[in-house]
């Protein structure tokens, strides 16, 4: 556990271990999107992990997929969200927000006037989303036009500006498991023939745009980055993600961006999804580019933790459901202690049962 119980140098902070909390969408913020006092204590319960990652939080009204998930574009839920940072540090943890537009993977009933969903082609996703009636599939998106996309980065650096608000620590910018900034990635998903699409460097462009706006307010060693290269997750695919992952974390890297956050495998599944990703190249491109950390995920135990650390095949390790149905995880690594069993059926949405009531260890 030494290696899991060293801190690290983040920016101008330390964090206190290697355990990240991995981000995950709970739903339990209701139709206003505003967080409460239950999510206050959800993530205070959970502030042993040395960094939280909030659940992917909506950065407009017309960028939400499903039903009651958290946001960050008003005053309101900046001061909600305050609450939530002010009770993790007092736990002696740091709180990062994760950046979230769902891109295609949303249905009409969620958005402003019923408009179709934003995505860079309109092809609809063969995937479903939650909406007030349950599990439904999603709606075909709109095609977005240069001057919405123009106006989307800046809907990043507005929720950026609404995070320094609120006091967060750093941004995650969530450009994985199929939703709009992986939209623009992969090639199953772009077919735009303007600068946004085609070759790598273009599906690359909005990714990077936003990048380079958040980075005029926070400074690039508070900035994260998700991927999942070789996830499938929400109806996504690339014809080649070793070469279109090459140059997305070799410029993320020349930005000297705080860490690099990569899902290993399926989102949520087998860590050997697809054999035609190297990982262990990607992570070596980030860091040889100047970034400086990776932030690794999906299905880690304790052993695989502490052996990615002393390898240095990572510098941080996200776990997921682990911290979801253990609020002490931390103390459950260290000891060897049983892990709680996690309940699928209030992973989203729901109330305290499920989320806030999973028992600390006893003897
Ligand atoms: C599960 C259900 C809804 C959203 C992700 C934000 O996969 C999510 C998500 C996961 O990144």
């Amino acid at each position: 556990m030494a290696e899991l119980n060293t801190p690290l140098t983040v920016g101008d902070f330390e964090i206190k271990n290697r355990l990240v909390m991995a981000p995950l969408t709970r739903a339990r913020s209701g139709e206003s999107r505003v967080p409460n006092d239950l999510m206050v204590e959800y993530y205070q319960q959970r502030a042993n992990a040395g960094l939280i990652l909030t659940e992917a939080t909506v950065i407009g009204s017309k960028t939400v997929g499903y039903a009651d998930t958290p946001g960050l574009w008003s005053q309101e839920q900046a001061q909600a969200w305050n609450k939530i940072i002010e009770a993790v540090h007092a736990q002696g943890s740091k709180i990062v927000v994760q950046l979230w537009h769902v891109g295609r993977i949303s249905h009409s009933e969620l958005l402003p006037n019923n408009m179709p969903p934003q995505a860079p082609s309109a092809i609809r996703a063969n995937a479903k989303t939650f909406n007030s009636k349950g599990l439904v599939d999603v709606s075909e998106p709109k095609a977005l036009e240069i001057d919405e996309i123009k106006a989307l980065i800046k809907n990043y650096a507005e929720a950026t500006l609404n995070a320094q608000k609120a006091g967060f620590d750093m941004i995650e910018v969530h450009a994985a498991n199929g939703y709009l900034i992986d939209q623009f990635l992969r090639d199953k998903t772009n077919h735009r023939t303007d600068q946004y699409g085609g070759v790598i460097e273009n599906r690359a462009r909005f990714l990077l745009e936003v990048i380079d706006e958040i980075i005029k307010i926070y400074p690039a060693n508070l900035i994260g980055c998700r991927i999942s290269p070789a996830s499938t997750f929400n109806d996504i695919e690339d014809s080649d993600p070793q070469s279109l992952y090459s140059y997305v974390v070799s410029e993320l890297g020349k930005r000297k961006i705080a860490y690099l956050h990569i899902i290993e495998g399926q989102t949520g599944g087998p860590r050997d999804a697809n054999p035609k990703v190297n990982f262990a190249e990607l992570k070596k491109l980030f860091k040889a580019n100047g970034g400086l950390n990776i932030m690794a995920n999906n299905g880690y135990n304790k052993t695989m933790a502490e052996n990615a650390i002393e390898k240095n095949e990572a510098d941080l390790i996200a776990f997921g459901v682990p911290f979801l149905a253990n609020p002490d995880l931390v103390k459950r690594l260290e000891n060897n202690y049983p892990l709680n069993t996690p309940d699928q059926k209030s992973f989203y949405g729901g109330t305290e049962k499920g989320y806030t009531d999973y028992p600390l260890y006893s003897a």
